[in-house]
């Protein structure tokens, strides 16, 4: 998996302290106690930005400070409190204490929010400390002190596009040509045993991630070949493209069983926007290759090995993301 990494220093703001002060007018000898209340500090706030792909804002400013909360006053005015601080991160954040290597959270999803750096309370002002038998109190509380804390953000790189595809279709072939990735491949079923990730640059400015899985196989839900387990990995890609085999005997049979497997893990995975892409077509020679799929998904023919197709399928990958994209959006 690729990782982005960084160290940050995060201080939320101390809270204001109480107040001492009491009623003071013409003709009223006692007024009773009027200190207000500090304000509370500001809190330093992670949250996740579906729009954000990396860290690296985070290499060039590693440290946050919120400002602290206003003093409490007389006339019962409680201090303001100092403003938090929002930092946005990408989905797929861990965050951790850097000093205890705790976990404090995982941040997944649009909008989720996680202090990491709580402020301190607003200390009370004397006017909350008056009671029946107490009229005249002096008791005031210093502000509560923010916490600070050196925290270490990990990305993990969620995937734009998943493939999906039996032992051997040439999945990690297809990741090998379309990045710089250099993923394992043979000729043998499960070479692939933990996923691989690559960046595939698209018309010079645009780019996406795509994931190389192990090998799915029928009956995989029941622990067949590697199991499904690492399905996972695809739970949070945008997209899946089905890579076939042209040279499968059943090529209609096997997209069916990759369709059932999923579905078996979650359901969900056969909602996403999805492709089928049909490889190793340089098997076939001049021929064109005849294969009939009854499905609603844009079927492509390709060859990782030689090469044909491989930009426009590119550009029907780059469509897929969008799709997604706005099928997000309309959440
Ligand atoms: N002729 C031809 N062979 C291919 C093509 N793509 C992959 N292969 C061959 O198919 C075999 C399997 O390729 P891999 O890329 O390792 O397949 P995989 O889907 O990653 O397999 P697992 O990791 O075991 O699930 C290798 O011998 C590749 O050389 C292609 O487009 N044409
Ligand atoms: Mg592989």
């Amino acid at each position: 998996m690729f990782v982005d990494f960084v160290r940050i220093y995060v201080r939320a703001g101390n809270g204001g302290s109480g107040c001492v002060s009491f009623y003071r007018a013409k003709y009223i000898e006692k007024g009773g106690p009027d200190g207000g209340t500090g304000g509370g500090g500001g809190s330093i706030i992670l949250r996740g930005n579906k729009q954000l792909r990396t860290l690296r804002d985070y290499t060039y400013r590693r440290e946050y400070k919120a400002n602290r909360g206003q003093h409490g006053m007389g006339s019962n005015w409680d201090g303001k409190s100092g403003e938090d601080i929002l930092l946005e991160v990408p989905l797929g954040t861990l965050i951790r204490d850097a000093d205890s290597g705790q976990i404090l959270g995982d941040i997944t999803e649009e909008g989720q929010i996680l202090t990491v750096a709580k402020g301190g309370r607003g200390g009370r002002g004397n006017a909350c400390f008056a009671t029946s038998t107490h009229q005249a109190p002096r008791e005031w509380e210093v502000g509560k002190a923010g916490e600070e804390r050196n925290i270490e953000l990990e990305l993990k790189i969620i995937a734009d596009i998943g493939l999906v595809g039996k032992p051997n279709a040439g999945k990690s072939t297809l990741l090998s040509r379309l990045t710089a990735a250099k993923p394992k491949i043979a000729d043998y079923p499960f070479t692939t045993l933990e996923p691989n990730l690559g960046i595939v640059t698209h018309r010079e400015y645009q780019s996406f991630v795509m994931a190389d899985i192990p090998g799915l196989i029928e009956g995989a839900s029941k622990g067949k070949g590697l199991g499904h387990q690492f399905l996972r990995h695809i739970e949070r890609t945008r997209a899946l493209v089905y890579l076939i085999d042209s040279s499968d005997e059943n090529p209609a049979q096997t997209l069916k069983a990759l369709k059932l497997e999923l579905g078996r893990f979650s359901p969900m995975l056969l909602k996403k926007p999805a492709m089928v892409v049909l490889t190793k077509c340089d098997l076939w020679g001049d021929e064109n290759p005849q294969i009939k799929l009854r499905t609603r998904l844009k079927v492509m023919p390709i060859s990782a090995v030689s090469g044909w197709q491989l930009d426009q399928l590119k550009d029907r990958l780059f469509d897929l993301i969008e799709t997604a994209g706005q099928q997000e959006n309309d959440f």
